[in-house]
């Protein structure tokens, strides 16, 4: 039976047209390593993303939106939970075998939802562990813990990423298609006896060769990290993850079009291993990474053709980002590098994934509400995903407990389009810990030790320094180290962060 709609006090101040609508749908688009440069409407080269360029024309791009990380682990914590990473040990990017890193007790954007009347699901990319301890899961049974114990009422992911194992699909706690004649077993200590790797037998790699890394088990002609045995009909094939994904979300659309959901849709393009369906290839000159560009694209429009269908694209709330900057060659052999033919993944912005300037956690957030928010609009305000989980508490009226999303602050108004300024200052955590502080005027990176480059392959400049960093963000791209000008603004700012740290 459908639920009478809740009208909470926030969506009352919305104004008229809000009053008259019911709880709206959310649904969270987070795409992986997309950069700030890499969509159309964004000022992306040799690939179409007609879809996202939809939503943008018919809602809000923002210019200056942060994830809270530069790699996928910390960032998804923080967004999930409205807690900064950095407080929290053991959230680095995560293997595959990872016990849970939410904790069950632990308050999630889910919870939040869920509390507030709404049907929760995810979908994709999870790579935030699951079962109670690392490494010790039983593949072949219910998992003891996965997100029905985070506040998601239904689940189809990956339990990390697609170049790492398992590689198969895990639907409410279970392996998804699980065969019985192929019982799966995970390791990321040692290979099992007679199973071939990348490493040993490059033979086999008939769909993708590691660049660097990545030469462990070999799943549908790639290797991955980490290994594995087993899985035998639940093995997925990388060229159809979008496809199973999106079906699976949008059957979950359907089936819930009449009361309000929450719905987690985390692609697992444009990570690697690229290797998109053969529907995506040749048409762009970036080779698998534009493909992988489009296939994203393409799962956006599959989601709009539903809700469209439906009549829920007028009152579903779209948020549609990236959980960390680009990176191109990110281990596999797949050209990226070589076929980017003038397209910049970070837009004008230096670094890239894992670093501390601005590509590592810039990204594109486009919010799309035709009920509410006027089509067209750009905004420059200062935006991160730490502040989802806050602002879509009072979207919903939901009363987040004392103590629980302890960084997250209510910035709806901004997501809304109606506060153009944003926060006073963002937090940003590179690959090696370093965290920037980032106003609207200035950057500040603090002192840290590590190599200029990325030491393990890809080739981005890290942002590290032993010394402080002082960037002027009205000149863009952060070339020009001014800490020893401005010894008193970098005095504020480490200040500040200093205070941000000591909090709790
Ligand atoms: C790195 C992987 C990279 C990617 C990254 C996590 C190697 C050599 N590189 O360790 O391919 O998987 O981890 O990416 O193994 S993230 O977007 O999920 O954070
Ligand atoms: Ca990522």
């Amino acid at each position: 039976m459908p639920k009478l709609p809740v009208l909470p006090l926030s969506l009352l101040a919305l104004g008229a047209a809000a009053q008259e609508q019911p709880q709206p749908n959310v649904i969270i688009i987070f795409a992986d390593d997309l950069g700030y440069g890499d969509l159309e409407c964004y000022g992306a080269k040799n690939v179409e993303t007609p879809a996202v360029n939809r939503l943008a024309r018919n809602g809000i791009q923002f210019a200056n939106a942060h994830a809270v990380a530069s790699t996928s682990t910390p960032s998804r914590y923080s967004l999930l939970t409205g807690e900064y990473s950095w407080r929290r040990p053991g959230t680095d990017v995560a293997p595959g075998n990872a016990g849970m890193i939410v904790r069950p007790e632990q308050y999630t954007i889910a919870d939040m939802f869920k509390s507030a009347g709404y049907q929760t699901a995810a979908f994709g990319k999870w790579h935030l562990g699951l079962g109670n301890r690392t490494g010790e899961q039983d593949w072949n049974a219910p998992l003891p813990a996965a997100l029905g114990d985070l506040g998601f009422d239904y689940s189809y992911i990956m339990a990390a990423t697609a170049d790492r194992v398992p590689c198969v699909f895990i639907e409410n706690g279970l392996v998804a298609n699980y065969d019985p004649e192929a019982p799966i077993y995970v390791s990321y200590r040692e290979n099992f006896e007679g199973e071939p790797t990348g490493a040993d037998n490059p033979e086999l790699l008939y769909n993708l060769r590691p660049s660097h890394g990545h030469d462990m088990s070999i799943v549908n002609g790639i290797s991955r990290i980490g290994y594995m045995k087993g899985g035998g009909k639940a093995l997925w094939k990388d060229e159809n993850i979008a496809d199973s994904i999106t079906q699976h979300a949008i059957d979950y659309i359907v089936a819930h079009q009449d009361e309000p959901f929450f719905m987690y849709f985390a692609t697992n393009d444009v990570h690697v291993p690229r290797f998109p369906h053969e529907r995506f290839r040749g048409k762009n000159k970036m080779g698998l990474r534009g493909d992988a560009i489009a296939q994203f694209d393409w799962s956006v429009g599959q989601l709009l053709a539903t809700l469209d269908s439906l009549g829920l694209t007028d009152n579903t709330l779209i948020l549609l980002s990236s959980d960390n900057g680009p990176v191109v060659d990110d281990g596999y052999d797949d050209q990226a590098e070589e076929l980017l033919n003038g397209h910049s993944p970070t837009g004008p912005l230096r670094g890239g994934k894992y670093s501390a300037f601005e590509g590592g956690t810039r990204i594109p957030l486009i919010v799309h509400w035709p009920a509410t928010i006027k089509g067209g609009q750009q905004s420059d305000a200062l935006v991160s995903q730490i502040d989802w989980l806050a602002s879509l508490a009072a979207l919903t009226g939901a009363k987040i407990p004392q103590g629980e999303a302890p960084d997250s602050r209510d910035q709806l108004a901004v997501l809304l389009g109606q506060d153009t300024v944003g926060r006073d200052y963002v937090i940003e955590q590179a690959n090696n810990h370093a965290l920037s502080l980032r106003t609207s005027q200035w950057k500040y990176i603090e002192p840290s030790d590590g190599a200029p480059l990325i030491t393990w392959g890809p080739k981005i400049e890290t942002g590290y320094l032993q010394t402080p960093q002082l960037y002027d963000m009205t000149v863009v791209g952060e070339q020009t180290n001014v800490a020893a000008q401005h010894p008193e603004v970098v005095f504020d700012l480490a200040e500040r962060l200093r205070k941000e740290k000591t909090k709790r």
